[in-house]
């Protein structure tokens, strides 16, 4: 009896290979899972707003459920690539492909991906509806956006049209920025609040955010809008209330 012959009477868990996979599926999960979910949320720096935690929130949840999925292809990979059995176009009759004519295998698959979608649609609609409802906030702070090839510049019409180049907000205040363009689509994104809307020239979009820690942030734009779209970037300084209405009385607003 072959090598191949006498694995294929045993149950699928009990083979050499079976148990290798299922032992890297679960180093690749827990591998691609932490690594993931550490480094995307690491890089742009501590939350400084309920909408970036709760973004971190969403990207750890994501990641660790499609980690499995990721760790199993990986550990299959691995495994089938040591494996060394190719038997070149003329495979003998012990060698079929199991999983392809597995219903089960099917049924599984067919199953955990649907519940999978599922769970990322409705995720993804109920944090679109939360977005949606936060935008209309009694007693908000309403501050005009506008990008241009290569700059943003800021009128806060609530403050006497007093404007700037760099982002200046109260902290805890919640604030409605409407953004536009005067030339090209353009991205208004401040990083560390978990904010990001389009700027259209013709259109004005909002997007809106409560900033909870005074210190400095970034804001960048984050669409291709030509050659100095790297560049576009600047700061966003979130101060105290009496440190915020003196800077928009040194900017010629009221307060
Ligand atoms: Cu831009």
């Amino acid at each position: 009896m072959s090598e191949l012959e006498t694995a294929k009477r045993l149950a699928w868990w009990k083979r050499a290979d079976a148990k290798k996979a299922v032992v890297l599926w679960a180093i690749f999960t827990l591998v691609i899972g932490y690594v993931a979910s550490t480094i995307q949320t690491r890089v742009m720096g501590s939350a400084a707003s309920e909408n970036m935690s709760s973004t971190i929130n969403m990207i750890k949840i994501f990641t660790w459920a499609a980690s499995p999925v990721a760790g199993l292809v990986a550990a299959l990979t691995i495994t089938t690539l040591l494996g060394k059995r190719h038997f070149g176009d003329n495979p003998p009759p012990e060698a079929e492909h199991e999983i392809r004519n597995s219903p089960k295998v099917a049924a599984t698959w067919v199953v955990v991906s649907t519940l999978l979608c599922l769970f990322a649609v409705i995720y993804g609609m109920v944090l679109v509806q939360k977005d949606e409802n936060n935008l209309r906030s009694a007693n908000s702070l309403n501050i005009d956006v506008t990008g241009q090839q290569w700059a943003w510049s800021f009128n806060y019409v609530d403050n006497g049209g007093a404007q700037s180049a760099d982002l200046y907000l109260p902290v805890d205040k919640h604030v409605v920025f409407h953004v536009t363009s005067t030339d090209v689509m353009h991205s208004f994104w401040i990083v560390q609040m978990g904010i990001k809307v389009d700027a259209n020239p013709g259109y004005i979009t909002e997007t809106a955010t409560t900033p909870n820690k005074i210190g400095v942030y970034d804001l960048r734009c984050a669409e291709l809008c030509g050659l100095y779209h790297a560049y576009m970037q600047k700061q966003v300084h979130v101060v105290s209330q009496a440190d915020y209405d003196a800077w928009v009385q040194s900017q010629g607003g009221k307060a």
